[in-house]
């Protein structure tokens, strides 16, 4: 690990243990944040989920307060999904928050309750987005196996989506103070049928930028760049300190969710107990690497009680433990 990795995550490193949240309008179908492509639903059947979304009940103090109790330190939230929805008042989309009912922004106000409590602010932004009209039918893409969309849209061209991209993260380092994580998600390319990697991303020029408008910010390992600051394994309990080829001992992170879905997921059964939370989060730590543990609110802008109890049974263990 160079040291300037090792200076940018010092922080995350002592701090450990983060909130990962993923919220979006796909909260209002609530089975899965990937819904519009595993069920392959057209743009017309996904706009419910918009015209419907107004999460009144929405506190992020309240949220800030239960994931500082349950001992978290930092918080990455999605700004933007793979389906292109914008937690924010972006100016290169309409496809955002200020235009549901709702009629705010959601990002600003969680940056805030959150940096207030104490928390290191992280940013999740989509590299795929399901929405964009010149993001190209690719593998995952919820059309993908509509031919007649396929013919309609051949002429998609990905180098203007990327524009909209960097304008994008742009916004969101320059409008909301210090950020101090950015995570990408995701590249896969060789996977075949319009695979996507750097070169699409231009993930190298977009790097730059990011590093000149946040020079402290860490950025993990998903723009295909190989390891960048942090390693982010995901839904496993990793066996051993996860290394990668060429960058060794470079930070990671164990990305978990509560029941196998990162949005809100109402129907599902598969909550994991708070003690195995709790032993995952123990084994990581002492393999060296740190847990980003999910909740996915509610379309209403709720942590459930199954979310809410975990945490604080996992905040009730640290507490009884801890020594400084
Ligand atoms: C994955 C995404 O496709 C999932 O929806 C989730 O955001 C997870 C953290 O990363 O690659």
């Amino acid at each position: 690990m160079s040291d300037d990795v090792a200076a940018r995550t010092r922080w995350l490193v002592q701090d450990r243990f983060g909130l990962f949240i993923h919220w979006g309008i796909y909260a209002s179908a609530a089975r899965h944040e990937w819904v519009k492509s595993r069920e392959k639903l057209t743009d017309e059947q996904y706009q419910r989920y918009f015209d419907h979304f107004d999460p009144d009940l929405y506190d992020p103090a309240e949220w800030a307060e239960t994931a500082w109790a349950a001992g978290m330190r930092y918080v990455v939230v999605t700004t933007k999904h793979h389906d292109g929805f914008c937690l924010w008042d972006s100016a290169l989309t309409d496809y955002k928050v200020t235009n549901t009912p709702y009629g705010r922004d959601l990002l600003g106000p969680l940056v805030s309750a959150f940096r207030e409590r104490g928390f290191r602010i992280g940013f999740y932004h989509s590299l795929l987005d399901w929405h964009h009209p010149e993001f190209p039918v690719d593998l995952y893409h919820p059309q993908r196996d509509d031919a007649d969309f396929i013919a309609a849209h051949a002429g998609r061209d990905v180098a203007k989506y990327a524009d909209q991209l960097h304008g994008q993260v742009r916004e969101l380092l320059t409008n909301f103070g210090r950020i101090d994580v950015l995570w990408f998600d995701f590249s896969y390319p060789g996977r075949g049928f319009n695979a996507k990697g750097r070169d699409e991303w231009r993930s190298e020029q977009l790097l730059a930028m990011v590093r000149e408008l946040q020079p402290d910010i860490i950025v993990n390992n998903r723009l295909d760049l190989g390891a960048g600051d942090l390693l982010t394994p995901e839904q496993v309990q990793p066996a051993a300190a996860v290394t990668t080829a060429g960058a060794p001992g470079v930070p990671w992170e164990a990305c978990q969710t509560l029941n196998g879905s990162w949005g809100y997921d109402r129907d599902n059964l598969d909550w994991k107990p708070t003690d195995l939370l709790l032993r995952m989060l123990i084994d990581g730590v002492a393999k060296g690497g740190n847990l980003l543990l999910n909740v996915g609110p509610t379309a209403r802008g709720e942590f459930e009680p199954r979310a809410v109890e975990r945490l604080a049974g996992i905040g009730e263990w640290l507490r009884r433990h801890e020594r400084s």
